[in-house]
């Protein structure tokens, strides 16, 4: 697709990003900084836009996709499907590669996809899938945009919101899918309302109009539009459609109503791809240098002190500091204490499920035996060992679903209340140290995902049982009996050391959570304390070129406000 997308302010934010890499270079303030500055001009650089489809469950998104490719690329269906997100990007053939949370990467057909990104094929996401890239012969994609799927928020599974949170700061551009039924839902707005400050445009479509009368569709759109207008989306792009309806159509190679859209994404991809990504790259650009500037401008104040003045305020900071790492470092502990409480918990569980399930198996193992009467030998074993494997299996699955939720929900306490925290270790840091060096605050909005591990996975292994194979050579009438009898003497045990391989392995995933949890909380102190510590180190304080570096990044702040606008 030929691109005439002469941006006009792409040289002002190269020319940004640049000065930033200067002035942080200069001033060392954070390599976190330094990182994200690399990446912002490799963005730039890579002139990808990364346009994500989003919305609530069920709207059509996945659908959505579908029609715009013209075929059944991503699966679909009534219950919460997408479950990962799924980048497709252009490829002169179909292909699918599942990334692992391990870090492993695998090839698959793109027929088997419902396999590994849907919660029907991939229960608690068993698989530890961490996310899919397609590669798909789309002449949409051809201009270097990468299409997104994304899980549907407010889904049953709230790890699915989760998912798609976490990724919003990738994302460049927005088609947000809504449907007829209802046309739009308090979560949604609440959605909107979080990600119109972050993401430089958004499209929108009104999906399943097939399912609705025309007179409804228009009123639903009129409906649709105000309460867009409403909060603050100016002159709304709304497409109605039925994305059923369209690959029907496009399979029959026969008109429809996505032309409309397509024709605007193809003059979208044309003439405003590379202004998107210039905002998009710009709201990060700022953001950062708002960061450097909070550090330098105590640094020019305290080259305007007196030494005793100096020492005096230094030492202060050095309190403040030493408070907020030990306010750090206290909710670590309590951060570790939740884990082993949850831990407990688990095991508690745990060992309930297993008394309640002792009675349950045996009965079924009468079961068993009225049902089996004749079998005897080796084959008897093979079936009892069956047997035992689908109790085992049937105990436990029931009982992860529901320990999984119960689990998650303290997790999501925990995870708000601990990003509360730190946010207020923060603030009152940035405070602090902002009326001790009479420099005006500007509140750093540190972006990282302060969120547990998504998801625990789900594992029960075969029952590691083996009935003692030399009872199996008794004689018919002896062995049923002996080997019923062990059978029922041993079930606990089975249960029991099942119990234990599945508390091994929340153990290991609760501590694998916390632990990223917790780096990411300290992360977002350490971008603080790291800008502040310089002002403790003696050689950088207050030298002449400071307060120039201040005007640069007054400019730069300006520079950047004035490409937002
Ligand atoms: N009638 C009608 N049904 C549709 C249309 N588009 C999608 N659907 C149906 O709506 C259901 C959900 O479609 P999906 O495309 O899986 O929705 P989704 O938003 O990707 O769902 P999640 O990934 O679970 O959030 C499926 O049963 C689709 O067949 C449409 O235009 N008309
Ligand atoms: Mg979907």
């Amino acid at each position: 697709m030929a691109t005439i997308d002469q941006n006009v302010d792409r040289p002002s934010i190269e020319a940004v990003l640049h000065t930033l890499l200067g002035v942080e270079d200069r001033e060392s303030v954070n390599k976190g900084l330094h990182e994200k500055l690399l990446s912002l001009e490799r963005k730039l650089a890579s002139n990808q836009l990364h346009l994500a489809v989003l919305g609530q469950m069920k709207r059509g998104k996945s659908s959505f996709i579908n029609a715009l490719l013209g075929a059944e690329v991503l699966p679909t269906g009534v219950l919460p499907v997408t479950a990962a997100i799924t980048e497709i990007k252009y490829g002169s053939a179909p292909c699918a590669t599942i990334l692992l949370t391990t870090g492993q990467r695998e090839e698959v057909g793109i027929c088997t996809l419902a396999d590994y990104i849907t919660e029907a094929g991939n229960p608690g996401n068993k698989k530890q899938v961490a996310s899919v890239e397609i590669t798909y012969p789309s002449p949409f994609l051809e201009s270097g945009m990468i299409l997104i799927d994304t899980p549907g928020i407010g889904s049953t599974y709230a790890h699915n919101t989760r998912t798609t949170e976490a990724y919003l700061d990738r994302v460049d551009a927005g088609i947000v899918v809504f449907s007829v039924d209802p046309p739009i839902t308090e979560a949604e707005s609440k959605f909107l309302g979080e990600i119109k400050e972050e993401i430089p445009k958004l499209f929108f479509v009104l999906n399943k109009t097939d399912v609705a009368a025309a007179d409804d569709t228009s009123q639903i759109l009129r409906f649709l539009e105000e309460e867009l207008v409403r909060l603050q989306i100016e002159s709304p792009e709304i497409f109605p459609m039925s994305a059923r309806k369209v690959l029907l159509q496009k399979r029959q190679a026969s008109s429809s109503e996505i032309e409309i859209f397509e024709r605007r994404l193809r003059s979208f991809l044309a003439e405003e791809k590379g202004q998107v990504l210039v905002r998009s790259v710009t709201l990060d650009a700022l953001h950062i240098a708002r960061t450097l500037r909070f550090a330098i401008a105590i640094n020019v104040r305290v080259g305007k002190m007196n030494a005793e003045e100096l020492s005096r305020k230094r030492l202060a900071l050095d309190r403040l500091l030493k408070c907020a790492e030990a306010d750090l470092r206290e909710l670590q502990v309590l951060l570790r204490q939740h884990s082993v409480d949850l831990v407990g918990r688990v095991e508690l569980d745990l060992a309930a499920q297993v008394v309640a399930s002792v009675p349950v198996v045996r009965q079924h193992l009468q079961l068993f035996q009225a049902q089996h009467p004749d079998e005897t030998g080796r084959e008897f074993g093979a079936l009892l060992e069956a047997f035992l494997t689908r109790e085992v299996e049937a105990t436990f699955r029931n009982w992860k679903v529901w320990e999984d939720d119960e689990i998650q929900a303290q997790l999501d306490g925990i995870s708000s209340r601990f990003v509360a925290k730190t946010n207020g270790i923060l603030e009152r840091l940035q405070e602090a140290a902002g009326a001790l060096f009479e420099t005006s605050i500007e509140r750093l909005l540190v972006r990282c995902s302060l969120r547990v591990e998504s998801h625990l996975h789900y594992r029960v292994d075969r029952v590691f049982y083996s009935l003692e194979r030399v009872l199996l050579l008794l004689p018919r009438i002896l062995l049923r009996p002996i080997v019923l009898r062990r059978m029922n003497e041993r079930l606990r045990s089975v249960l029991d050391m099942n119990a234990g391989r599945i508390r091994y392995d929340y153990i290991e995933r609760l501590e694998w959570s916390m632990a990223q949890f917790e780096s990411d909380l300290c992360a977002a102190v350490i971008v603080v304390t790291d800008s502040l510590r310089s002002v403790l180190n003696e050689a950088d304080v207050g030298s002449h070129h400071q307060a120039t570096t201040l005007d640069v990044l007054d400019s730069v702040i300006r520079n950047c406000s004035q490409l937002l606008t």
